[in-house]
C-alpha cells in the first residue's frame, strides 16, 4: 500500500517530532512516499536548492499523490501546501485521514472539519493512526 503522508513544511516545523513518530507507525501499514516530510534536516525554507526547484517538487508531489492508496495528514500545523493536497486529494476520490491535536490549543480550519462529511475523509482528534477503509 502506498502511503502519502503530508506535514507542514514552509507553514512550520514545530511539529516535526510528532510527524517522525506517525510516519513510524504508517511504515507498519505500507511504504510512506512522502518520508522527506519527516526529516528534522528539512526546514522551513524547503529545500529552495533543488533543480527546477518549486515546480519540480510540486509536479512529483501530485503524481505520488496519485499513485497513493490513502492519505494521512497532520493537520494541527496549518500549512497551505497541505490544505492544498488534501483539496486534490479529495478530487481525487482517495481515502484521507487527518489528524489534529486539540491540546494544541488551535482550532482547525472548517474547511477540513466541514470536509468530513465525505466518507471518504476523516478526522481524528487524537493521535491514534488508523486508516479508513474503502467504500
Ligand atoms: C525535498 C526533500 C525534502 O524537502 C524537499 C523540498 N520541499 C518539499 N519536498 C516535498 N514535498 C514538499 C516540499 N515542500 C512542500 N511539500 C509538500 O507540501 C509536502 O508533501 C507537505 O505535505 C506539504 C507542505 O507544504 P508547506 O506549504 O507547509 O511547505
Amino acid at each position: 500500500m502506498n502511503i502519502y503522508f503530508c506535514g507542514s513544511i514552509r507553514g512550520g516545523r514545530q511539529d516535526v517530532n510528532i510527524y517522525q513518530r506517525i510516519v513510524k507507525q504508517l511504515q507498519k501499514y505500507g511504504n510512506v512516499l512522502t518520508e522527506h516530510v519527516s526529516y528534522d534536516s528539512l526546514s522551513d525554507k524547503g529545500e529552495d536548492f533543488v533543480l527546477n526547484g518549486d515546480k519540480a517538487i510540486h509536479d512529483r508531489d501530485m503524481k505520488w499523490l496519485m499513485m497513493s492508496d490513502v492519505i494521512v495528514a497532520e493537520v494541527t500545523q496549518p500549512s497551505l501546501g497541505v490544505g492544498y493536497e488534501l483539496g486534490h486529494a479529495m478530487a481525487m476520490k482517495k481515502r484521507v485521514l487527518c489528524l489534529f491535536r486539540p491540546s494544541s490549543g488551535k482550532v482547525l480550519s472548517a474547511m477540513i472539519r466541514g470536509a468530513s462529511s465525505n466518507s471518504l475523509f476523516q478526522i481524528n482528534m487524537t493521535m491514534n493512526v488508523m486508516i479508513p477503509r474503502r467504500g
